[in-house]
């Protein structure tokens, strides 16, 4: 459990322009946009302090898994220039300190109430304004609501029987204490192999006496290769800067693509795979086109990912268990790591496949499956989050006629473009189902969403209307079209939390959107008076 500091004040009762959801890098830079546009502005934060989900994920190895050059706001040139990423990947604590310098830079924190969790907004009618109401007894009223309470921060409820009976010490990654936690000598149970697990595992092996890992789904993870950046390489960055920021404001996602047009031969396609181990990490995904659209692109990357899995691991058996084969490569989120499959050549990690021997539950001592009891004096929760929608439904939001957004969302997320959701007028969702989101650069894709919401705000008061929402019929078109692009991929081969596969009861849609021109959409959309949405 997180622990968190407690501080007592008095209930907030007032009236702002705005309230923002959340001081992660979407709602940072959402609270600076609105302020600059002289908007008062209510923030409000869950976590003691600013970083969203850098300031819950401290496990062991946190860390980016796209370059820190470009996972960094580009929305100020002081900023940028001021501040300088010591690695290639940055760990936790660097990207908590850009996000701590962000809020000092531009005097944030004294906008948000912290420690501080909304519970309940509904949108009143009459007054056109919405009511936000937090567990702190807060009644904050505002005429928009924008949430920035990121894809990837509601942890999945632990379903696994038993948990509570665990008489060691339990610890969920997403959730991690502040302060180092000491591993020396101890037999620890890490639950889970998704990117959590994959980061933090090869650092608790250094100093536990044993580590077991419990495998559902063995991953694809590619090397990070991390190192300090060298100045050149700053340099080399800063002179292509103009380039980059052309790209980003005519539509790249954040991220290089392949190039156009290039239709490799098989032969040229192995020698690309090859770069997936050039350390670029995800970015290397983007050498394979249509890696995630064409069976035969993605059998050669991961293929050649399997290859390696059994090159480093030396027990053949172990290296088999550890290979992924029934889904394509990128359809679950493909991990970064630094020695994930070479730490189970160590003598103190050992596998369990829960595939052979399912988990029955976790008790007093440890963690038994159907083929044996394992004793252990920690157990590490690296199990996942409701990705996505998690967050925005853990809060009772009520829209036109008190209609619940769980009720709007019973059969899965429906928004147009992402940002906005028929029937919840001036709520604006930063990075919401129906948008590339997760699977692209998400600091640029919450700058990208924040300039669209304030230039939708400006425009409301310039044009003097006080509410807007999705057409009904537009949103739905944009939710066929979300589904019909993810169709045409092999996303839906996986049970992915895209998918929302893991968690037990969730609709399983296809959340983020993988068309291509997003962005020149969301600015098309707006060229012509916000088309599909309802200005009243
Ligand atoms: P992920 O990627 O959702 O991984 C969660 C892992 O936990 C995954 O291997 C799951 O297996 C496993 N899991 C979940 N519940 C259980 C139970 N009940 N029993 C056994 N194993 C379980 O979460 P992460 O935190 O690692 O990463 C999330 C994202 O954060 C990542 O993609 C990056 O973008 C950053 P499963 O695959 O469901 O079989």
């Amino acid at each position: 459990m997180a622990e968190n500091k407690t501080s007592e004040r008095a209930a907030v009762s007032k009236a702002v322009d705005a309230v923002v959801v959340g001081a992660g890098f979407g709602g940072l830079y959402m609270t600076h946009r609105l302020r600059q546009a002289g908007l008062s502005v209510q923030g409000i934060e869950a976590g003691y302090d600013v970083g969203g989900t850098w300031f819950w994920n401290r496990y062991p190895g946190a860390r980016c898994d796209i370059p820190s050059l470009l996972y960094s706001y580009t929305f100020d040139d002081g900023l940028r220039d001021e501040w300088r990423w010591s690695e290639k990947y940055a760990p936790q604590p660097e990207i908590l300190a850009y996000a701590n310098h962000v809020a000092n830079r531009f005097d944030l924190r004294p906008n948000y109430l912290f420690e501080t969790k909304v519970i309940r907004m509904a949108f009143d009618e009459v007054k056109q304004r919405w009511l936000v109401e937090t567990d702190r007894g807060d009644r904050i009223e505002a005429r928009w609501v924008v949430t920035a309470t990121g894809c990837l921060s509601q942890p999945k409820a632990v379903d696994i029987q038993g948990a509570d009976s665990f008489e060691g010490e339990s610890y969920s990654t997403s959730r991690w204490p502040h302060g180092s936690i000491d591993f020396t000598g101890k037999r620890v149970a890490m639950i889970g192999t998704g990117s959590s697990a994959i980061q933090s595992t090869p650092l608790i092996a250094e100093h536990a006496a044993k580590v077991t890992v419990f495998q559902r789904t063995p991953n694809f993870s590619l090397p990070a290769k991390n190192r300090e950046l060298t100045d050149q390489e700053i340099a080399e960055f800063m002179a292509g800067y103009p380039a980059y920021k052309e790209a980003l404001a005519t539509g790249s996602p954040g991220i290089p693509l392949p190039p156009e047009g290039w239709a490799p031969s098989e032969a040229e396609l192995r020698q690309a795979a090859e770069h997936l181990w050039s350390g670029d990490g995800l970015l290397s995904l983007a050498v394979l086109p249509n890696l995630t659209r064409d069976e035969r692109v993605n059998k050669i990357g991961a293929d050649y990912v399997r290859a390696k899995i059994k090159e480093i691991v030396k027990d053949p058996e172990l290296a088999d268990k550890l290979t992924p084969k029934d889904f394509p490569l990128g359809t679950k989120r493909a991990c970064v790591d630094t020695d994930y499959y070479a730490t189970f050549n160590r003598d103190n990690v050992e596998l369990v496949d829960l595939r052979e021997t399912p988990l029955v539950e976790v008790n007093a001592t440890g963690v038994k499956t159907t083929g044996a009891q394992y004793d252990v004096d920690v157990i590490v929760y690296a199990t996942g989050f409701d990705a996505m929608t998690g967050a925005l439904l853990n809060m009772d939001i009520r829209g036109r006629q008190g209609r619940a957004l769980r009720e709007a969302w019973a059969d899965g997320p429906k928004t147009l473009l992402g940002l906005q959701i028929a029937g919840f007028p001036n709520l604006f969702t930063v990075t919401g189902p129906g948008s590339p989101s997760v699977l692209s650069n998400m600091i640029t894709s919450c700058e990208q969403h924040v300039d669209w919401i304030m230039g939708a705000i400006e425009h409301m008061r310039k044009s003097g209307k006080s509410t807007m929402e999705p057409k009904p019929e537009a949103q739905e078109a944009w939710v066929r079209h979300v589904n019909e692009q993810a169709d045409q991929t092999l996303f839906p081969k996986a049970n992915s939390w895209y998918m929302g596969a893991n968690v037990p009861g969730k609709p399983r849609v296809f959340m983020p959107y993988v068309g291509e021109g997003y962005k020149v959409r969301c600015d098309e959309v707006a060229a012509k008076g916000y088309e599909g949405f309802e200005l009243a």
